[in-house]
């Protein structure tokens, strides 16, 4: 059955603003939230942290994403992968498994069992999970394709930066715009691949938490989509160089992307995180270089034309980490590469077909969350030409 991409596309969209609220509800109250943390254990959990925790909040948005979008397009929900399982632990050992019922009643009951029986505030995230969400994107009408659903399979982080989420703080500064812990730095990212080729086709980048409003403690945030398929090439950042139908916003972010494809070698700049190797680290110094925390949220920097590149050495990142960034990155003329491979085919000199990231394919005789990692590190970038400047620095040194 086809589907309109632009229906695809708008649900995804309405479930991440969805799980926005649930984030947003679960974190504004702090006993509450001190309830929802649970420390995952053995095959589920990222070696990269000490400690990995998941909270309510991620497995009932994954959930939720599951729910809508199966209720909106039957069968899809089976074809929608995430990072959490929707098993919980009260704190009186009982197992539930977390999901959406048919009426809000019943999902506030469901709840209430996670949540020590505190029904008030299994009421309130009842409302929100069953709250219809409508939003006015006259854009998303823009896409006029169509597509088979069953070529189309989501990979889903429900809340991506768990640990800012849980410890970061709300009042952190920005340097260039870029954040490099904080609230700011949690993303909820929504990606759909293609089933036979693996590749990104459209995603959704949802950041909550942008901006506080010192008056009523609320918190604000935006949303960023992107698809590209069969030589459509549409982003919410208007990336289209459409000259007839330009509005002055068009116009502006015509003239940045310009900007940035023309930013010269020693403008570059990248984002890292802050448990880079040292290698990586002092290869980059002679380049504008930021540390912040979150995989998407390094991702939504380079998206949004922060820094020239996201760069990743190490294989603590997941194929949930990185659908969604790399469809909005596509659809505005850059992509996500497997670093390592990049770097192998550099030095062979053949770099002209880049290893592109796929997303259907686990990693061989690994188990767990490792099947899924991203082996070989990441580049994420809007501009070859940036890329080819930093493999040729990177190349450069020995690591
Ligand atoms: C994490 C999260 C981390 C990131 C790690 C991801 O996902 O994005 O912040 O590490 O690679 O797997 P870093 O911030 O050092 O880049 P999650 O928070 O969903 O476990
Ligand atoms: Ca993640």
């Amino acid at each position: 059955m086809a589907l309109k991409m632009s229906d695809v596309l708008t649900a995804l969209v309405h479930a991440s603003e969805k799980s926005a609220n649930i984030a947003r509800a679960c974190k504004q109250e702090e006993e509450l939230f001190q309830l929802l943390v649970q420390e995952k254990k053995g095959s589920e959990k990222n070696k990269k942290f000490v400690s990995d925790f998941k909270t309510l909040a991620d497995v009932l948005v994954q959930e939720v994403i599951k729910h809508d979008m199966g209720r909106k397009f039957p069968g899809l929900e089976d074809h929608i992968f995430g990072e959490e399982s929707n098993e919980f632990t009260n704190s009186l050992g009982e197992k539930i498994k977390v999901g959406v019922c048919a009426t809000e009643e019943d999902t506030a009951k469901l709840l209430a069992k996670v949540l020590n029986g505190n029904m008030t505030a299994a009421k309130l995230l009842a409302s929100i999970v069953h709250h219809h969400v409508s939003i006015e994107d006259p854009d998303l009408e823009k896409v006029t394709a169509d597509i088979p659903q069953d070529t189309m399979a989501v990979w889903v982080d429900p809340i991506d930066s768990t640990f800012q989420y849980i410890k970061g703080y709300a009042n952190e500064k920005s340097k260039d715009g870029i954040y490099s812990k904080g609230l700011q730095c949690v993303t909820i990212l929504i990606g759909v691949y293609d089933r036979s080729s693996g590749l990104p086709l459209m995603g959704v980048i949802n950041q909550p938490f942008v901006a506080c409003d010192p008056e009523t403690c609320r918190w604000n945030g935006q949303y960023f989509w992107g698809l590209s398929y069969k030589g459509i090439s549409i982003c919410s950042l208007r990336n289209e160089v459409n000259a007839a139908s330009q509005s002055a916003d068009d116009q502006d972010e015509v003239l940045r992307q310009k900007m940035i494809s023309q930013a010269g070698d020693n403008n570059l700049s990248v984002v890292i995180s802050t448990s880079e190797s040292e290698g990586i680290k002092s290869a980059l110094s002679m380049l504008r270089l930021y540390y912040a925390a979150g995989a998407g949220y390094k991702s939504l920097c380079v998206v949004q034309g922060f820094v020239s590149v996201y760069l990743l050495s190490e294989d603590t990142t997941f194929k949930w980490d990185c659908c969604a960034p790399h469809a909005i990155l596509k659809s505005l003329g850059g992509g996500i590469v497997d670093f390592q491979e990049c770097l192998k085919r550099q030095k062979d000199g053949n770099l002209d077909e880049l290893p592109e990231l796929v997303y259907n394919t686990p990693v061989n005789g690994a188990t767990g969350v490792d099947r899924w990692a991203n082996k070989g590190g990441l580049v994420a970038y809007r501009c070859r030409k940036h890329l080819d400047t930093i493999m040729n620095i990177i190349s450069s040194v020995n690591l």
